[in-house]
Order: structure tokens, then C-alpha cells, then sequence
């Protein structure tokens, strides 16, 4: 039905009423829009302090990571204390063994002490950084290179000992039946490590044939002898390609962990007449050579560095001094011999040896490499014990 009004004045009052209506919704509609802008607006608003919040949440994070291996490469335990301080890292010794096995901006020398302290949680971290490695079917060499690449290992035989034991472990549960025991895996280990440093340090001059390195393992295997298959792919590897270490200090395994050798101008103070001589003095085989030249061929004096130690002394006179002592057997002489006025060989007259060198780092570096020689024998000793405890298993 049409319901259009007939009267204009009405017609009027209808439209007015309705155009009021749609007035009225429009306004209603209109701020309804601004109040959902509004909301939109502060909807943006929030995620963009969010995403600011984030970013600087991201951008502190790596800065505590950069600050923490800054600190970590210097003292690796300040540093790990300061990435979980900073929750950069949790304290789970997982994610800290993870986080050295990525190594991304770490020192491998700081890694390998950090891995080798004695601590309880350096214990746990040094287990979980070994399970990081997979080693099922590889031979032990490729183990090794894999192992000895991921950090380098430090001086001290303790700490080695830990290590190789970690890592022995580890390869004998990811390679079940291939060797007897552990100690097996440790010993073999160290021999292949050895045929590394014989086969490739120029110093030796005398380098093993295949023949030897056998007869160096007969009766590792709990008693009995491993199959010589495999004793050759292990010597044929290593011959080939010597182990890769890490070069943190411009040094390699084969130079310096076996073989420390270093050579310079020190001052040495004298035994009984207590006088200041400039010596040229070399570090080899475990044993410490002083020259009055570079060039002369007879040392003025040998001193053995077996059972002696080195640490640092102050001198009111000259600076940079260490001093060589025996810590066993204080007042007595230290085993030396040297050439007296006439040339002729004699024995030294010393309790310690005094040295003073040009700078402090001069006197850290040689004290270092002493330390490093010194303690080859223990590092030996640990080898020829494992090897003792197979042999009494039989
Ligand atoms: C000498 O003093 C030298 O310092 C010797 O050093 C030293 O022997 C002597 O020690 C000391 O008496 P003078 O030259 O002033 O006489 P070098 O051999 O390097 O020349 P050491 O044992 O240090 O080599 P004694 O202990 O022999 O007196």
C-alpha cells in the first residue's frame, strides 16, 4: 500500500524526522569511527613500544654477549659468571657446554682452561662439551681432530688428563666393541697425539716407522694387542695429515706441547759471586742452555728442568726476574753443570737460578714455556700409570 502523506506540510515534518534520524546515526557513526581509530591508534601505539621494548631487549642482549666474551677470552670463569648474571646464559650446564662447543667469538686457549678446571661445574660442562661432539663411527683420529680442533688444550697434565679421559669416554660409549676398555682409548690416544708430534716437529729428527708405533702398543687392549688394520689406518692418517690445533698464540700442538722450545737474551745472576751476566739462553728438550753468543756451539751452562719449578721473584735491582728452584728440596743445589773459567765442565753452584728478562712479558712468556716443559713428565707419567693399570688387569 502506498503510504506516501498527501499533506506537503506533513511530507515535510516526515523528512525532517528522518533526515534528523539519519543526522543523528551519522553522528553516532562518526564517532564510532574515531573511537575505533582511536583504539586502532593506540593498538599501534602499544606494539611499537613493544617492538621497542624488544629491540632494545635485543640490542642489550648482544651487547652482554659481546662484553661476556670480551670477558670469557680474558677469565673464562668471569665470563661465564657474567652471561647467566646478565641471562645471557642460564647456569644449566648444558647450555653453557653448547655455548663453548659453538664457540663463536670465544679464545680456544680460554675455552680449553675453562674446560679443564677442576671445579664441579667446569666437571659437568667439560662432560656435556664432549657429548656435543659426535664421534659413532669415526676412527679414533678423526675423533681426535675433530676433539683436539673444537679448543685447545692447555699445559698442565692434570687438566689433560681430565680431557683425554672426558674424551675417551665419550668415543668408547659412541663406538661400543671397539676397544677393550677406556684406558685402551686413552692410552692409544696419547700415542697417536705422540706419532703426531714425531712424525711432523722438525726437532725430531728421528721419525717412527709403522713397526714401531705397533710395538708402542702391544698389550693395550686389556693384555691383548690391537689389529694391526687398524693401527695402520690410524698411522697412514696422521702420517698423511697432521693434526690441525687451534693457533690462538701463534703456536702449534707439535711445537709447542711436546716440544716447548724458546730462545732470547736474559740476565742471569750468577751462584756464588752474585754478578749479572747477559746470557743467550735456550729452551729445548726439557732443559734449560745458556751461551755467552748466539753462535757458539759449547753452552756455558745446562740446567735440567726435571723436578725443578718456576715462578716469579722481585729483585731490588733488576726487573722481570723469575726464578728457577727446587721446590722438593729447598738448600740444596740444583743438578746443573757448567764450564768454569778454565773451560773446564763442572757442576753448577746454584739453589736457584735468578733471571731477569727485558719486559714482563718477556719474563711471563719464558715463565710459561718453562711451566709447559716442566710439566711434559707428569704428562708422561699419566700415560706409562694408564698403562700400568691395563697391564694389572691381566
Ligand atoms: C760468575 O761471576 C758468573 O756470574 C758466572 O756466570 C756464574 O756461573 C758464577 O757463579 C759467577 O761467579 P763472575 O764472572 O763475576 O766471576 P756465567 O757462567 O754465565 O759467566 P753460573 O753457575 O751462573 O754459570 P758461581 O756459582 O760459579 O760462582
Amino acid at each position: 500500500m502506498d503510504t506516501c502523506p498527501t499533506n506537503p506540510s506533513d511530507l515535510n515534518e516526515a523528512e525532517e524526522n528522518e533526515i534528523e534520524v539519519i543526522k543523528k546515526h551519522k553522528i553516532e557513526l562518526l564517532e564510532d569511527i574515531k573511537r575505533l581509530k582511536e583504539e586502532i591508534a593506540q593498538v599501534f601505539e602499544e606494539i611499537d613500544s613493544f617492538q621497542q621494548a624488544q629491540t632494545r631487549k635485543m640490542v642489550q642482549k648482544d651487547k652482554d654477549l659481546c662484553i661476556g666474551r670480551k670477558k670469557f677470552n680474558m677469565d673464562p670463569t668471569k665470563g661465564i659468571q657474567y652471561l647467566t648474571e646478565h641471562k645471557v646464559l642460564s647456569s644449566n650446564v648444558e647450555e653453557i657446554a653448547k655455548f663453548l662447543f659453538k664457540g663463536e667469538g670465544l679464545n680456544k686457549t680460554a675455552i680449553g682452561d675453562y674446560l679443564g678446571q677442576r671445579d664441579p661445574v667446569n666437571l659437568q660442562v667439560l662432560q656435556a662439551f664432549v657429548q656435543c661432539h659426535q664421534f659413532s663411527n669415526l676412527n679414533l683420529v678423526q675423533a681426535l681432530r675433530q676433539f683436539l680442533w673444537s679448543f685447545r688444550l692447555p699445559g698442565e697434565a692434570q687438566k689433560i688428563d681430565r680431557m683425554m679421559e672426558a674424551f675417551a669416554n665419550w668415543y668408547c660409549q659412541c663406538n661400543p666393541g671397539v676397544f677393550e676398555s677406556t684406558d685402551t682409548c686413552y692410552v692409544l690416544s696419547f700415542s697417536v697425539i705422540m706419532l703426531n708430534t714425531s712424525l711432523h716437529n722438525p726437532n725430531v729428527k728421528d721419525k717412527p716407522p709403522f713397526e714401531r708405533f705397533v710395538s708402542m702398543n702391544r698389550g693395550i687392549n686389556d693384555g691383548g694387542d690391537l689389529h694391526e688394520v687398524l693401527l695402520r689406518s690410524l698411522f697412514d692418517s696422521i702420517k698423511n695429515e697432521p693434526f690441525s690445533i687451534p693457533e690462538d698464540d701463534g703456536n702449534d700442538l707439535t711445537h709447542t706441547f711436546f716440544n716447548p722450545s724458546r730462545e732470547g737474551w736474559l740476565l742471569k745472576l750468577g751462584g756464588r759471586v752474585k754478578t749479572w751476566k747477559r746470557r743467550w739462553f735456550i729452551l729445548t728438550d726439557n732443559c734449560l742452555y745458556y751461551f755467552e753468543f748466539t753462535t757458539d756451539k759449547e753452552p756455558l751452562g745446562i740446567i735440567p728442568l726435571e723436578n725443578l719449578s718456576v715462578r716469579q721473584v722481585d729483585d731490588p735491582k733488576k726487573p722481570n726476574c723469575f726464578e728457577l728452584f727446587n721446590a722438593n728440596s729447598k738448600g740444596q743445589k740444583i743438578k746443573a753443570c757448567k764450564t768454569d773459567g778454565d773451560g773446564k765442565v763442572v757442576v753448577g753452584k746454584h739453589q736457584s737460578y735468578k733471571i731477569s728478562a727485558a719486559t714482563p712479558e718477556q719474563r711471563d712468556q719464558w715463565i710459561e714455556a718453562i711451566r709447559t716443559s716442566i710439566t711434559q713428565d707428569p704428562f708422561y707419567d699419566l700415560v706409562s700409570a694408564r698403562k700400568k693399570k691395563i697391564a694389572n688387569k691381566k
